[in-house]
């Protein structure tokens, strides 16, 4: 990577000021606590922490950095790390956490050595994901300590704090964020940067605490809860944590994270904060009970403004239960349980709690800003490499007929679902394309395809395709290789062959790993996505092939193209008039956005064409040809 001026976050000076995005807030905390060892997998809203690092790395390369595999993998080694002794980071987003949840859920029993956080960033409203699963949920699932910032100063502040904490109290420590605070900007003061110690960090082996054999896991369990009690203590003296009691205020509220600065803002808007009392959490999990109690013995009525799940809801209504105290709590009542809150949803839902009017419902919305912005419907980008694929397996399945069904993944290709190409007919998860198709094959008659980009097939692909081997499931797995991880910023991963720093690694072939599954070479095809011809004859020969078959169609990506040759020359296409019949099979089977119709004839947005070309071979007229 290449060094330029420093930005302010990576200044060595504390106390300078400077307006960041929590990302780049959360990279500064992770980096002033010293990490030794940070590794994740790219995902939104997530990415940019683990890129920030990188940059940081560029001028202190004091710890270790890496993109992993997948989530579980980058777990798995901020592991290890924790386990010599390091601090250690690992990241993620939300549904990340369900691929490593396996190794997390066993990984709390024996707690940190080495200061662990790991981070989860969720995204209520599925912004950039295929579900807005509550991550908190997670955190009590594994009796491991949640963290939550309300601000982008607090994301700094905290996340560097719970690596002392981790230490503190051998546990690992799950940071939740949210895409609110992960791609908000905010002011930040830095803090000082913790130098890490000159020691070795070597493996001390300790077989009851790290090797998980029952004998052992039964009294890692044990210990795990005796850790769950001190931190159930703690929680009560959390210094992120805090009760405000106002005298006399009969009602309260109990919030944490974003949802916590919309109430802040709700109560100065209502004019209502001097006259309830709050309690902002931290850490979420476990729930500061005597703080809790506090707050019902000052109150009648509490209100819990919190986003997803009645995660702070249901346990403070047990501990009230538990206690017998007779204050009236509700949440979800007033608040959705799907979507992101904001503060007009906080001021409907905390005047109907508190049963006001609210004063703002009937005020006119101020519509300078609405539909200003041009419709911008989710497409494949102008000469994107998956486009042609797509189109050419349209193509043979228009000729050959039959019923196909496209068996989809997680990445830019899954676009390919909107109109014109609609082929794409499942997407569930990172690498489910493959295991889903295995299944459909054992019962639908016709060709079953599974489509599966290059990052997500080293993600978590491989295994479905061993299965599809090993069970001789006749599937058509096509690797979209666009060369990098595109849809989350162009992230490197093992097929590129470079690091995240942007020092050269190890390029591990997915052509190598794919016959490694077993896959014989007459099953293997590996084509040029921009070449229409050799991309039909391939799908037609895979089409007549028994058993599985796997199609690498390889393309740079169109846009990391041009970042990474800025001064190519492009030549875009253009529309020979006279030849042009107006079939409109460019515009209404291929799609390129770089193609339009203008006064009822077909143009090109010339400076939307890469010049790819692809669109050359698709016009059965030779109507477009590069312009000169
Ligand atoms: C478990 C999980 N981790 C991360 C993500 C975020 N994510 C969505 S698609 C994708 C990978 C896309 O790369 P690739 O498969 O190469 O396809 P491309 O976008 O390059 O076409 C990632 C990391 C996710 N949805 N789920």
């Amino acid at each position: 990577m290449e060094k330029m001026g420093k930005p302010f976050y990576v200044l060595d000076k504390a106390n300078s000021k400077g307006v960041v995005l929590g990302n780049e807030a959360l990279a500064r905390g992770i980096f002033e606590a010293g990490v030794q060892v940070a590794a994740g997998y790219p995902g939104t809203p997530s990415s940019e922490i683990m890129e920030t690092l990188a940059e940081i790395h560029n001028f202190y390369p004091i710890f270790d950095i890496e993109w992993s595999t997948n989530e579980a993998v980058g777990f798995q080694v901020a592991l290890g790390a924790s386990m010599c002794g390091a601090r250690a980071f690992a990241c993620m987003k939300h549904v990340g956490l369900n691929v490593a949840a396996d190794s997390f859920m066993t990984a709390t029993y024996a707690g940190a050595n080495g200061g662990f956080v790991l981070l989860s960033a969720d995204d209520p409203n599925c912004y950039s994901s295929q579900n807005e699963q509550d991550n908190r949920i997670y955190g009590m699932h594994a009796l491991c300590p949640i963290f939550e910032a309300i601000n982008v100063q607090e994301a700094k502040d905290i996340v560097k704090y719970a690596f002392d904490f981790s230490e503190e109290f051998e546990s690992l420590v799950m940071m939740r964020t949210t895409t609110r605070l992960n791609h908000a900007r905010g002011d930040l003061t830095l803090g000082e940067i913790k130098r890490v110690e000159e020691r070795e960090y070597n493996f001390d082996k300790d077989r009851a605490r790290w090797t998980f054999l029952p004998s052992n896991a039964r009294v890692q369990r044990v210990k795990q809860l005796e850790r769950y009690e001190i931190l159930r203590q703690f929680s009560d003296k959390f210094p992120y944590t805090k009760l405000s009691i106002n005298d006399g205020a009969k009602i309260g509220v109990i919030s944490s994270g974003i949802p916590y600065s919309y109430v802040n803002d709700a109560l100065l808007k209502l004019e209502l904060a001097n006259k309830i009392s709050s309690l902002k959490l931290g850490m979420v999990f476990p729930q500061p009970e005597n703080l809790i109690l506090e707050l019902f013995e000052n109150t009648e009525k509490i209100v819990i403004v919190e986003e997803l799940d009645p995660f702070l809801e249901d346990f403070t209504k047990k501990l009230a239960f538990e206690h017998g105290v007779n204050v009236k709590i509700e949440g979800k009542k007033y608040f959705p349980r799907n979507g992101e809150l904001n503060l007009n949803k906080v001021v409907n839902g905390l005047t109907g709690f508190l049963e006001i009017p609210n004063p703002f419902i009937d005020l006119p919305v101020d519509t300078r800003y609405l539909h200003k912005a041009s419709p911008r419907p989710p497409v494949l980008c102008p000469g994107c490499s998956h486009r042609n694929t797509f189109y050419a397996l349209k193509l043979i399945e228009q000729r050959l007929g039959g019923k196909w069904v496209y068996a989809g993944d997680i990445g830019c290709y899954t676009l390919a679902a909107y109109k014109p190409l609609e082929a794409i007919d499942t997407c569930i998860c990172m690498g489910a394309s493959i295991g889903v198709a295995n299944g459909i094959t054992k019962l639908h008659k016709g060709p079953v395809l599974a489509l599966i980009g290059d990052s997500t097939f080293f993600h978590t692909g491989i295994p479905g395709l061993i299965d599809a081997v090993y069970n001789q499931n006749d599937i058509i797995v096509i690797i979209l290789d666009n060369s990098a991880t595109a849809m989350t910023g162009f992230q490197p991963h093992p097929g590129t062959g470079m690091k995240i720093t942007g020092e050269p690694g190890t390029r591990v072939p997915l052509e190598q790993i794919v016959q490694g599954t077993g896959i014989q070479e007459d099953h293997l095809w590996i084509i040029d996505s921009n070449d229409l011809e050799e991309s039909t004859e391939a799908i037609k020969e895979a089409i007549n092939t028994k058993g599985p078959c796997v199609i690498i169609s390889r393309h740079i990506c169109a846009l990391l193209d041009q970042r990474i040759h800025r001064d190519k020359k492009i030549i875009p296409v253009e529309i020979d008039a006279d030849k042009c019949n107006n079939c409109m099979i460019c515009i209404s089977n291929f799609g390129c956005p770089a193609l339009t119709v203008k006064d009822e004839k077909v143009s090109v947005i010339q400076n939307q064409c890469t010049g790819c070309g692809v669109c050359i071979s698709v016009c059965p007229n030779d109507a477009i040809q590069f312009s000169e």
